[in-house]
């Protein structure tokens, strides 16, 4: 394919998943400018008619509009390096619509982000984002936009208003999906609750109503940030039917169940009032509950090999020599799973066996440290406090637990950071 320069892709955006509030300079602040993300993922099949009939109908609407005001718009494919090479066929549509941007992203994956990415880029006041496999039906956008000038901060095309519905969707797919949305009504009712249809991925939003927060997704709903994280006030909804796929296959799978409860817990953990006090003084709450899990696995762990050590029935080694075996192997796992999970970011820059080695050197002696603290406060708590045993020892827990963590944050994954 002969692509000239002005045909050049988009550089995907680093650093905090932020939107700025500032538009560019040559952009009137006063009328209104859609920027349209159109994600995709091995569309090669779709994206020529998505860009052409979203192109055909922005251009019409834009010209029969008969606002006192300036309308503008660009759609901005943000594809995720697919393999059947999607972005290469966008690209080669951007000489035909000039409205047309196509960014390629080969360091970073995931819906949610590439969506971002693709608003961190854009030069409108309003944002949006469209399937790009024809699911979503292209005249509904007119309608989210009116709702957008009626004054909305974000407009939410819904598979549950009046005019609404699932094609074909199987009894299965239905029950997962409101199944879905009942638990996030469970988890997050402030979030969940103020839209019909959360989980949809076809909206407008205006960019001052996001512009600043740190979006931080998992998985593909995006709408859930965007309510949860934003400062939207004002919310409309407008039915629509969401269609069959006819070319290109689905990239639904049961991943996204999982990213959609992480996602869930996250929001709730990091907006509750929880979230707040623990951002006021700095406390990294989401690694702490890894590392609390990851503690709790130990707890079997070691149970089990004590077990199997010193059982009568099993190896009946002698309690002590088990118990320290045991106890071992329990911070081993335990360093396993904090290296690849609590602090995967940590140790994913520093993965040398020796700077492992360290790190793992490190924990075994802060957690024995925390063996003896837990001891000691277990003791003092029983003897001058509270003279209940299980409610010392669970105190003398929490207090060794935090103290586990606060030191391996700082010495075992910190300081092997630093290169
Ligand atoms: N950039 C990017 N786009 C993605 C990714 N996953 C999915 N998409 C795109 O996001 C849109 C929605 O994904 P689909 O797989 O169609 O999800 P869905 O519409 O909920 O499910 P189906 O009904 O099975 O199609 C499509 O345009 C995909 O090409 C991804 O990881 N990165
Ligand atoms: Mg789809």
């Amino acid at each position: 394919m002969n692509l000239d320069s002005t045909d050049s892709l988009l550089a995907p955006p680093t650093g905090p998943l932020q939107i700025s509030e500032f538009l560019p300079a040559d952009v009137d602040a006063g009328g209104i400018y859609l920027s349209l993300v159109i994600p995709t993922y091995k569309e090669r099949d779709n994206i020529q008619n998505v860009v052409r009939i979203l192109s055909q109908l922005l251009d019409e609407a834009m010209s029969t509009t008969g606002c006192a005001y300036a309308i503008d718009y660009e759609l901005i494919v943000v594809d995720d390096d697919s393999p059947d090479r999607t972005w290469e066929v966008a690209q080669s549509l951007i000489a035909e619509y000039p409205q047309l941007r196509v960014m390629r992203r080969q360091q970073e994956r995931g819906l949610s982000s590439a969506v971002i990415r693709g608003w961190q880029v854009a030069r409108g006041n309003v944002l949006g984002v469209i399937d790009g496999d024809l699911q979503h039906p292209p005249e509904v956008l007119m309608e989210l936009f009116r709702k957008i000038e009626g004054g909305a901060d974000l407009a939410v095309a819904s598979r549950h208003v009046e005019g609404g519905g699932v094609s074909s969707w199987s009894i299965v797919r239905r029950f997962l999906s409101r199944g879905a949305q009942v638990l996030g009504l469970i988890i997050l009712p402030g979030v969940l609750g103020r839209v019909t249809d959360p989980m949809s991925g076809y909206f407008m939003v205006r960019r001052q109503a996001i512009a600043g927060a740190t979006l931080n997704p998992v998985g593909y709903k995006i709408l859930l940030e965007v309510i949860g994280r934003g400062n939207v006030e004002e919310i409309a909804e407008v039915g629509y039917v969401f269609c069959e796929r006819k070319e290109g296959e689905s990239k639904v799978t049961w991943k996204q169940y999982v990213d959609y409860i992480h996602h869930l817990i996250r929001l709730r953990v990091s907006t509750g009032r929880l979230g707040k006090l623990t951002e006021n003084i700095n406390f990294p709450i989401g690694r702490f509950l890894r590392f609390g899990l990851v503690g709790l696995s130990g707890v079997f762990v070691d149970m089990a090999m004590l077990y199997l050590l010193s059982d009568p029935a099993t190896l009946a080694l002698p309690l002590t020599r088990s118990k320290i075996i045991a106890g071992e192997i329990a911070i081993f796992n335990n360093f396993l799973w904090n290296d690849a999970w609590t602090f995967a970011d940590v140790s994913m820059r520093q993965q040398e066996g020796h700077q492992r080695l360290k790190r793992f050197f490190k924990f075994n002696i802060i957690c024995l440290a925390g063996l003896v603290l837990n001891v000691l406060v277990l003791n003092l708590v029983f003897n001058f406090l509270i003279p209940n045993r299980y409610i010392a020892n669970l105190i003398a827990i929490a207090i060794a637990t935090i103290w586990n963590f606060w030191v391996n944050l700082k010495l075992s994954w910190r300081v092997t950071d630093v290169k």
